[in-house]
C-alpha cells in the first residue's frame, strides 16, 4: 500500500488519515463511544457460536507489524451462529495505552470512558467470499469480534506465553511461531452480552465493511501484564509501540443494538 500513516505523529497522523484515505472521513467509521442510554436491545439477537477455538493443533505466525501484534489464525476457527453467513478467522491483534499519557488505549469507549487495551479477532464471511483479500471492502465482508482488557490483581495464566513471547518480536516486521494456541481461553467465559453495530477497519483504508460486535464482559490481565503489552514492542521507527488506538468516530445515523437489556 506504500502510504505510510501513524497515529499521533507526523504528517499522516489520524487527524489526516482522510486526506489520503477518504473513507477514513465516511460516515460509518470505527470505533466509536457506545453510550448506554441510546442503545437499543434486540431480543432476537442470534447468540454466537465459534467453533475451532480451543486446542488448536499447528504452528502459528505472531508478528509484530509495526502498529501491533498479530497472531494469524488457522481456518478451521469459525463462527458458526449469530449471522446469517458464516464467517472465518484470519488473524487476531491488541490495541493499548502507554504508561505516560493516559494509560488507557482500547479503541472502543463506553459512556466516553477507555478500557486499558482491546482484543479484535478479525473473521471474513466465507460463504459470500474466497479470500480475506477480496471481503475486506465489501459491504458484508468482514465480522470483528472485540474484547475489553481491565487490570486486576491476578495474572491471567492464559495470556502468559503470549505476553512473554512479546520479547522476541521486538522489532517491527519480527515474527516467531507459535504453538499449542487455544483462542477461547484468551477470551471472557461469558459471551452473552454484547454490541453490534456496522463500522469499518480502524486503520486506514478504512474500509466500511465490519460488522462489529463488542463484549460488555472485559478480560483481566494483570497489571504488570499490560505494562509489558505496552512497554515491549517497537514500532517501524524503533520507538516504543504504544497508544495504538483511534479515537471515537461519530456515529451519525447508525444504531448500535445489544444482545441483553
Ligand atoms: S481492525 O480490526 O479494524 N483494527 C485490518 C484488519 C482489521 C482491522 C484493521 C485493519 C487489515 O487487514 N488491514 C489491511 C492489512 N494490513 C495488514 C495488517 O493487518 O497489519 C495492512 C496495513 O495495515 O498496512 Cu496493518
Ligand atoms: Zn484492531
Amino acid at each position: 500500500d506504500g502510504e505510510k500513516w501513524t497515529y499521533s505523529e507526523g504528517e499522516l497522523d489520524q487527524k489526516h488519515w482522510a486526506e489520503k484515505f477518504h473513507v477514513c472521513g465516511g460516515i460509518k467509521q470505527s470505533p466509536i463511544d457506545i453510550q448506554r442510554r441510546k442503545v437499543r436491545y434486540n431480543p432476537r439477537m442470534l447468540q454466537l457460536e465459534l467453533s475451532g477455538y480451543e486446542d488448536m493443533d499447528g504452528s502459528f505466525l505472531m508478528k509484530n507489524n509495526g502498529h501491533s501484534v498479530e497472531i494469524q489464525l488457522p481456518g478451521t476457527m469459525k463462527i458458526t451462529e449469530g449471522f446469517p453467513d458464516h464467517y472465518t478467522a484470519v488473524q487476531m491483534h491488541l490495541h493499548w495505552g502507554g504508561w505516560d499519557l493516559e494509560a488507557s488505549g482500547s479503541e472502543h469507549t463506553m459512556d466516553g470512558i477507555r478500557y486499558m487495551a482491546e482484543l479484535h479477532v478479525v473473521h471474513y464471511n466465507s460463504d459470500k467470499y474466497s479470500s480475506f483479500k477480496e471481503a475486506i471492502d465489501k459491504p458484508d465482508g468482514l465480522a470483528v469480534l472485540a474484547f475489553f482488557y481491565e487490570d486486576g490483581h491476578f495474572e491471567n495464566t492464559y495470556y502468559s506465553d503470549f505476553i512473554a513471547n512479546l520479547a522476541n518480536i521486538k522489532y517491527a516486521g519480527q515474527a516467531m511461531n507459535i504453538t499449542n494456541l487455544n483462542v477461547r481461553s484468551m477470551l471472557p467465559e461469558n459471551l452473552s452480552h454484547f454490541f453490534r453495530y456496522e463500522g469499518s477497519l480502524t486503520t486506514p483504508p478504512c474500509h466500511e465493511s465490519i460488522l462489529w460486535t463488542v463484549f460488555e464482559t472485559p478480560i483481566t490481565l494483570s497489571h504488570n501484564q499490560i505494562r509489558k503489552l505496552e512497554s515491549t514492542l517497537m514500532d517501524h521507527e524503533n520507538k516504543t509501540l504504544w497508544n495504538d488506538y483511534r479515537m471515537a468516530q461519530p456515529l451519525n445515523d447508525r444504531v448500535v443494538e445489544s444482545s441483553f437489556l
